[in-house]
């Protein structure tokens, strides 16, 4: 199925007169402050933010899943799905693919139905964290790091081939993630697992077009429970530079132990040049998988804080980040849990291009941490809502992508044509 401009305008028309009497109540309160409203607008419609191509089925726990029916069952519909969530909110233009979930058999034709959908390809990512079917080496005791030759070259060919595949589709990036750790203290050498980690990466890397980008994602534990190779921003900043400058770090919100300062992480991989990649996410415990926003809205705004001063910063040089959405979507329509995963990270980035830098900067160096603290905390209880919708309406997006999925009832019509049972690959 697909979703039309007229809808959206026929939609649109009647929220507009709410819509636009809300907007210029906000206009006129951040005209006050100076601030350039249409720039802000602008800067937040051509935000996009990368889908994964896993995260468009229920999710579930190892204990049980409850599929909620209509979800894509081959690559194709997943990309239709990629391309309602665009349609509706003309912020998710991009589809990340994990391979071997999904393995594109003809990539012409897969490229034409994105081209279509108005999606590009991101990163593509490797796995190496579960054995597939007639697999003759195992990853049980890990992939890159294996001390086993046999096993870390086929996890090295593994990615080559993903690379291959994402050079067919027009992807310039591989995100590498990798499960390998120990359950048991003494069961591996440390040194020398993360030695063999690097000497496999570096054959991958090495073997990337001149064009291309590595981005090394870390995790501290699971599915090891002892250690894993890669468990923090330092070893994985380590690596990247050890491989060299087009390899970055990529930051995935879930990926820390609770309580820790992500936002310094995140201003000490740009003032580096080496944050690379980003996935959003929420988490109260230890999950890495809850709606970004849902939870921890603050910090997300205060990660935002350091991410605009590291992309305004003319002294830096770190890239900008390739930006994807990392959730599971256990309980909540998938498509409908995206639309507010987009959100949450539009209204923090957002909130974070109303922070008046130069005014931030003064009161740092006066050591005034109560006008530091106003200054942050104006910004993030601004009510940016009706800026989101502005842009969504000039994109010719949806006001209310929610609301419209509901009103025209777009999983109603995904389970008509698809049917209840779902074929869900991935988490
Ligand atoms: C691992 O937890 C991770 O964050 C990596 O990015 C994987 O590619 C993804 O989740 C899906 O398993
Ligand atoms: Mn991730």
């Amino acid at each position: 199925m697909k979703i039309d401009k007229q809808q959206i305008q026929e939609f649109n028309s009647q929220f507009l007169s709410e819509h636009e009497s809300n907007f210029q109540f906000l206009t006129t309160q951040l005209d006050k402050r100076g601030l350039n409203v249409d720039k802000v607008v602008q800067k937040i419609a051509d935000f996009q933010i990368a889908i994964p191509s896993w995260a468009l089925g229920t999710g579930g726990t190892r204990f049980g899943r409850f599929p909620g029916g209509g979800e894509p069952a081959t690559l194709e519909q997943k990309i239709e799905d990629v391309g309602l969530l665009h349609a509706l909110n003309r912020s998710g233009g991009a589809i990340s693919l994990h391979i071997p979930w999904d393995i594109p058999e003809d990539a012409n034709a897969i490229r034409q139905l994105a081209f279509e959908n108005d999606l590009i390809f991101d990163a593509v990512n490797s796995n190496t964290f579960q054995d597939q079917a007639d697999q003759l080496q195992s990853y049980k005791f890990g992939s890159l790091c294996h001390t086993d030759q046999k096993v870390r070259q086929h996890a090295i060919d593994h990615n080559k081939e993903v690379i291959r595949h994402g050079v067919d589709l027009g992807s310039k990036s591989l995100t590498v993630w990798l499960s390998d750790g120990s359950n048991f203290p003494g069961q591996q050498n440390f040194k020398k697992a993360l030695s063999r980690t690097l000497d496999s990466l570096s054959e991958i890397y090495a073997s990337m077009p001149d064009d291309w980008k590595m981005f090394v994602e870390y995790k501290p534990f699971e599915p090891n429970f002892y250690s894993t190779v890669i468990p923090d921003w330092g070893t994985s900043h380590l690596l990247a530079s050890k491989l060299g400058e087009r390899a970055f770090c990529l930051v995935d919100l879930g990926h820390h132990l609770p309580n820790t300062n992500i936002e310094q992480i995140v201003a000490t991989l740009m003032m580096e040049g080496k944050l690379g990649g980003f996935h959003f996410n929420d988490s109260k415990y230890s999950d890495d998988d809850l709606t970004v926003g849902s939870i921890k809205p603050y910090q997300l705004f205060l990660i935002f804080n350091e991410l605009v001063d590291g992309m305004e910063d003319p002294q830096l040089n770190n890239p900008i980040p390739a930006w994807m959405i990392d959730a599971s979507h256990n309980v909540k329509d998938p498509l409908e849990d995206l639309i507010q995963s987009i959100e949450a990270i539009k209204l923090a980035y957002a909130q974070a291009l109303l922070v008046d830098r130069s005014k931030l900067e003064e009161a740092r160096d006066k050591n005034d941490p109560v006008l530091t603290q106003e200054i942050f905390q104006d910004a993030f209880r601004t009510d940016l809502r009706p800026l989101l919708a502005e842009s969504r309406k000039r994109a010719g997006a949806a006001l209310n992508p929610i609301a419209f999925y509901r009103i025209y009832k777009i999983r109603e019509q995904l389970i008509e044509e698809r049917g209840v049972h779902s074929v869900a690959t991935g988490l």
